[in-house]
Formats: structure tokens, sequence, C-alpha cells
């Protein structure tokens, strides 16, 4: 790397030190952080690593609650950029739990020698862009200054939690959990009555745990959510050698797929198949377990009448399982299936079949109130020892609008996104040059398979500042006409897809007050890629280059 990109290089890259000048700083160092370090050190460049917590893994440092797992399977949520990496590291379950990630992602770190320019308990507040030097002063809650010529975003999509306003909250005298901020000391239930706010994934998989070892829990529901059988198990030496003798093949088969993850997709339409057909094929996968039941059919997403056959057969499943009708009606979403990021779990609806478990069905009003024991609904309080807040994150922009991060002229990102995000390829924003985001608004991100979108925007920021340096540009940032394009033709493709069509975290509408817009790209990963791809061979066409 020449003079250009390390003009104010630090002499050494470890230690911290005060005022400390770097060529690139990474905010964030979960998957996407520890990814992008090790890139830009293949670039030559000097780079920190700031990160908020005690621990590396970001969601999965934080998410420790009862039954947490990624739903993704463990041999597709990987990185594939080493194939000696894919190669050495065991999966033990289909579905690996959040202590293995966690495992795997310090293994990661431990493997390419990544620790030494990570700082933990590293929280920025500012992030500002100096117009005069063209390098960003980044500013942390201890009180220290770091500057860089490059600032990039791998904050998460999934990382700031939403805790609603419920009135009286503070009150409680209980303990209060938020799943995405699960204490690191075990937290036992036994011969506690439990309150869980939330029926979302998160709720979803840590119900039947914590059912199963608390006294009694109440679950406080507010709109059901649909849940499919993950059918975790063991992996077995056969698949595990089967998979890493064709791993390339695998990946790349998952590239070609709308999500990034390789499954079979049937080709048919829902309405072209016989009603017996259609059964065979949802029962079919419904043993299988896992988000592809989706892949039923090719229309499941894109057609009312077709997403209702699905609808109905996982409703007719909860009539199946859960012996009181009344409980099983309540649990039933009435919703397109598939709106709300389908659930996967074990044992959801039968764990109310237990005497020790009672549904409380909001029926889409407010919990009245937090007493100082327990949660108030329609009139009634539900003592509770204990409250677990499933209530989910500000998604795709909370975690960057929480920084004071502020461009050229002093604009700052959270005045520019306040009618929603505003990003080029969800990688950069307009106003806000040489500033790069992983997986941003606007992006394909939380509709896919997070690991392989991390690493197309990891490659794809490393090639352009290789780009950069090659020919001696010192910034780059979207062309405003270029960015409003994306947003129009990301709203276009929003509104041809069945999941723009309900309230979800993917527009914003569990935080109230957040503007209503689709914020991930539902154009699918290939397309997606393509289109980036594209930019870069047309000289970073839509980028302005200085
Ligand atoms: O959060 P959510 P999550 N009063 O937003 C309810 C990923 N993830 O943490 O549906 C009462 O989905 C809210 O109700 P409603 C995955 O992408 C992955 O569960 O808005 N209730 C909802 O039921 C997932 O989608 C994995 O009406 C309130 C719940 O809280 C994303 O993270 C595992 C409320 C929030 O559900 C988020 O999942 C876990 C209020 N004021 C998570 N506010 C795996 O890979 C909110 N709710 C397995």
């Amino acid at each position: 790397m020449d003079s250009d990109l390390r003009d104010r290089q630090r002499p050494e890259s470890t230690g911290a030190a005060s005022s400390a000048e770097y060529d690139a700083l990474v905010i964030g160092a979960g998957f996407a952080g520890l990814y992008m370090l090790y890139r830009l050190r293949g670039l030559g460049l000097s780079v920190r690593v700031l990160e908020a917590a005690s621990g590396i893994g970001g969601t999965w440092y934080w998410n420790r609650y009862p039954g947490a797992r990624c739903d993704v399977e463990s041999m597709q949520y990987s990185y594939q950029f080493s194939d000696e990496l894919q190669q050495e590291w065991e999966w033990t379950e289909r579905y690996a739990t959040q202590p293995e990630i966690l495992r795997y992602a310090n293994h990661v770190a431990d493997r390419f020698d990544l620790r030494r320019d990570i700082e933990l308990d590293t929280r920025v507040t500012v992030a500002a862009f100096d117009d005069t030097t063209s390098r960003w002063r980044i500013e942390t809650e201890d009180g220290r200054r770091m500057s860089a010529k490059f600032c990039i975003m791998a904050t998460g999509c999934l990382s700031s939690t939403n805790t609603p306003k419920f009135e009286g909250l503070e009150r409680f005298a209980g303990a209060v959990y938020h799943t995405g901020r699960w204490p690191h000391e075990p937290v036992d239930f036994t011969g506690k009555r439990v309150g869980v706010i939330g029926t979302g994934s998160s709720a979803i998989q840590a119900i039947p745990v914590i059912a199963a070892q608390a006294d009694h829990l109440y679950v406080f529901q507010r709109t059901p959510h649909y849940t499919v059988p993950a059918r975790n198990a063991p992996l077995t030496r056969d698949v595990v050698q089967n998979i890493k003798a064709n791993y390339a093949q695998l990946r790349n088969n998952a590239k070609q797929m709308f999500a990034g993850i390789d499954f079979h997709l049937n080709q048919q339409s829902a309405l072209d198949a016989s009603a017996d057909e259609r059964r065979r094929e949802y029962e079919a996968r419904w043993q299988h377990g896992g988000v592809t039941f989706m892949g039923s059919f090719t229309d499941l997403l894109f057609n009312k009448e077709a997403n209702d056959t699905a609808a109905q057969f996982v409703r007719d499943k909860i009539r199946e399982t859960v012996r009181d009708p009344a409980i099983a009606a309540a649990l039933s979403p009435r919703y397109v299936i598939g709106c709300k990021r389908l659930c996967v779990d074990t044992d959801y609806y039968a764990t109310y079949n237990r005497p020790n478990v009672t549904l409380v069905d909001l029926g889409g009003a407010p919990i009245e109130a937090i007493t100082a024991t327990g949660v108030k609904v329609g009139g009634k309080e539900y003592s509770v020892d204990s409250l677990v807040l499933a209530t989910g994150f500000d998604a795709m922009t909370g975690a960057l609008t929480r920084i004071d991060i502020r461009g050229t002229g002093g604009e700052t990102l959270r005045e520019k996104w306040s009618a929603g995000p505003r990003a080029y390829l969800g990688l950069m924003s307009a106003g806000f040059p040489n500033l790069f985001m992983i997986t941003g608004p606007g992006s394909p991100s939380v509709l896919t398979n997070m690991l392989p979108s991390i690493e197309q925007h990891v490659e794809w920021i490393t090639e352009c500042l290789a780009h950069l340096n090659k020919h001696g540009i010192k910034q780059i940032e979207p062309a405003l006409d270029a960015e409003n394009a994306w947003i129009v033709h990301v709203n276009e493709v929003a509104g041809t897809n069945l999941r723009s069509t309900c309230s979800s975290w993917y527009v914003g509408a569990n935080v109230p007050g957040k503007p209503r817009i689709f914020m991930p790209y539902i154009g699918g990963f290939p397309a997606y890629v393509q289109k980036c791809n594209e930019v870069v061979a047309a000289g970073y066409a839509g980028f302005t280059l200085s």
C-alpha cells in the first residue's frame, strides 16, 4: 500500500493510544468486523477494531438467552474465505448453539491473530468527518479520540436492543432480562414464576427451555408468529465429510440462491399443484425442518392466494399440536406467512400443552403496566418473579443512528435518515465520504444468510480501497442521484413482495416513531451481487471519486 492510504499510519499496530491515527477504523468485532480486519491487514493498512462488548462475536456475544442458536444450518452459517478454516472447524449440530458459534468466532480471531488489533470495552459515541483533513474523528465513551482515513461500520443489523417504554417497568422488583443482553452468569429460573414478553424468534427459542425450568411461565403475546420445527440433530461424520469434500460446490450453489443458502427450491407454483401435492410438499418440508419451508413453492411470497395455502398448513399443525382449541386459535397468525421473519423452533407449540405455561394473548392491545410484582393486562395482574423482554431490536439502523455520525458540513446521519435510511447499495451514504457500512440498509443482509453477505461486502470494500490506492484517489462517496435511484429500486422491489405487507422490524414497525420503510434489499443475493460487480466494472458507477 503506498503513502496515499498510509499517510497518517500509526507506527505499530498494538496497544491503545490517545489521539491515535490509523488508516482504517472498524466499529464492531462480530463476524463482519473480524473479517474486515483480516482483509484490511492484507492490504497493508494500519487498522483498529473498536468493540463495545468485553468480548468478540457481536450478536453471538450478547444473545446468550436459553435456547439461543442459529436457524441457518451451521455448515452454511460459517466463513468460506479460508478453505483451511472451513475444513478444520467441526460443527457438532445441524443448527449450532450460541456457545458453539461464539467459540467459532474466538477460534477465527486466534487462528488469524486478530486480537492484537481489537480494542474491547470501547463504545464509539461520535464519528465525525473532518472536511479539512478528510479524516474521520472517532470519540469513545471513555473519552478517547482516534482518527482514520476510512471508517467502516461493522455494527450489525440486530444489535441495538429495543426495550419498549412499559409503564412502571422501573418499579418491577424482580430481575429483568433482555434476550439481546443476556447475563454471562447462568440464570436459574427453577421455582420461579417467569413472564416472557414477545413471541418472535428469540422468545420462540427461549420459551420451551424456560418452561422446562420455571415453576410457571406466562407468555405475553402481542402478535402470534409463524414457526416451523428445526428438527435439530447432531451432525453425523458422513454428512460433515460429504459437505467438506464438496464445500466449494455447496458455497457456489448457495450464491445462486435468493437467500444465499443452498437448498432445494421447488420451482412449481403452489396454485398449479393439487391440494394433495401441496400437502405432501409442505409435510415433507415440515418433517425436514427449517426455514426452507418457504421454498415449498416458488410463489409463496409473491401471491397471497399461494401464501394462504402454506399459512393454512401451519395453522392446521398448530391445531393438531395444541390441545386447547382456544389457545391453538390464539397462537395462529392470520397474516402472510414469511412476512414477519419465519421462526424456527424446538417444541414451541407443544410447550403450550404444559400445565405450567399460560399464554396471555394481548390481542394487539398494549400491556397496561408493569407493577412491582407482575404484569398488568386487561385489568388483571399476573404475578411474576422475573421478566424476560424478548422484544427485539431497533433493527438495521439503530446501531448506526445511536452513534453521532457527522458527514461533510456537519450533517448527521440521524437527520439524513430521519424519514428512513438512505444508502447506495447499503454500502455508503452520500455526504459521508470514506464511511462504509457492512450489510447496511438497502443491501440484502437480514434476508439472507448473513455470513456470505458479510463476506461479499467486506470483499467489495477491500477491492474498493485497493482501487482508490492504485489510482491515488483520496475520497469516495455515492452520488446523490445514484443513491436516490437505488432507494427507488429498493422500494419498488419491496412492493412486489408480500414481505412488505405487515408490521415487522423489516419496516421498523416494532419501534414507535420509526419511519415505515422496508429496509433490506429484497431483490435477492445474486441480483444484488451482480449489481455491485457491475458498479465496479463501470469504474464505480454512481460513486464520486476525488
Ligand atoms: O425480535 P422480534 P426477536 N408490547 O422483533 C414483541 C433474529 N434472530 O429478538 O410481533 C408487547 O422478532 C413483538 O410483538 P409484535 C431474527 O432475524 C435470529 O425475537 O411486534 N410485545 C414480538 O413478538 C429475528 O427476526 C435467531 O406484535 C412487544 C417480539 O416482541 C430477529 O433476530 C434467533 C412490544 C419481538 O420479536 C429479531 O428477533 C433470534 C410491546 N411494546 C433472533 N414490543 C436465529 O437465528 C415488541 N413486542 C435463530
